[in-house]
């Protein structure tokens, strides 16, 4: 499939997904928005290995559309916050890990796409923020929720009431990224972590990624327990008897 706003590229397992409006400074309608979804959807399933997801040029999203959301009627946006959340929540659940490689502006709904996605690395430009509060709305694509588990509650609402955009070094510390590498270098490093995951034994890998999302869903007794019955499914999978006669035998595995 092709898409005029959207790319997926694919280099061995590992599928890199650009959002491609550079003259808007990627920022999201809704033909990109499904766009990203079919591409998702696509990317699953021919089994990708790990996605790494990106901006054309140098912004990685600069939101949600403001030219065309500024008319909609409550009823309209409804269903405009439906086709965000259903694609981040197609990279929350995407069967392999995701890297956000956020190579500049990432605002509002860009934000709330790196937000979704497992892991994130920023460029040394790279500005983050969800600045709704400034065209007198609210996050709508998952920010309100996401953001507080990823950067602790005091500084999601310093962030969200204030509309902060933060510079790479500050996304850092607050850890809303895990690291910042220079502009030059944030493609390799993103490629050489999806390899790396890629790499990685695929239904345990799998297995994780929901363990670890489900532990959001409920209390922490819910998620212990899913754990257990996460943890146990994986024994007798070709993997996990692998990866251990790998370890007992000293070998290197062989992962299916
Ligand atoms: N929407 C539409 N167009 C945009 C957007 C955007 N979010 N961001 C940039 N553009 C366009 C500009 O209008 C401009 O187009 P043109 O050349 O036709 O005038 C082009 O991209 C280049 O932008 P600038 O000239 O402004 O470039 P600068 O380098 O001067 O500034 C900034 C870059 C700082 C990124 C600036 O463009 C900016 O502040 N953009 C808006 C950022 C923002 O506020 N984003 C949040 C949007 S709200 C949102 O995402 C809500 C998500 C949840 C929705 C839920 C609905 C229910």
């Amino acid at each position: 499939m092709s898409w005029d706003t959207v790319r997926l590229d694919w280099d061995g397992d590992v599928a890199t997904l650009t959002v491609d409006r550079p003259d808007a400074l990627n920022a999201l309608n809704v033909a990109t928005l499904e766009a990203m979804g079919e591409a998702l959807e696509e990317a699953a399933d021919d089994d990708a290995r790990a996605l790494v997801l990106t901006g054309a040029g140098n912004a990685f999203i600069a939101g949600a559309d403001i030219k065309y959301m500024r008319e909609l009627s409550a009823e309209e946006a409804q269903e405009w916050g439906e086709l965000g959340h259903a694609v981040a929540d197609a990279l929350e659940t995407f069967p392999a890990p995701t890297i956000a490689a956020v190579n500049g502006y990432a605002f509002g709904g860009g934000c709330e796409m790196a937000l979704a996605c497992d892991l994130r690395i920023a460029s040394e430009s790279a500005v983050i923020g969800n600045t709704e509060i400034d065209l007198g709305i609210i996050p709508g694509w998952g920010a309100t929720q996401r953001l507080p588990r990823l950067v602790g509650d005091e500084t999601a609402r310093r962030m969200i009431f204030l509309g902060e955009r933060l510079d790479a070094d500050s996304a850092a510390e607050a850890d809303l990224v895990g690291e910042v590498v220079a502009d030059d270098e944030l493609d390799d490093v993103a490629a050489e972590l999806a390899d790396r995951l890629a790499g990685k034994p695929a239904f345990a890998m799998r297995t994780a990624k929901q363990a670890l999302n489900q532990g959001y869903e409920g209390s922490l007794a819910s998620g212990l327990e899913y754990e257990k019955r996460a943890f146990a499914s994986l024994f007798g999978s070709h993997d996990q008897r692998e990866g251990m006669a790998a370890f007992v035998e000293d070998r290197e595995p062989e992962f299916e």
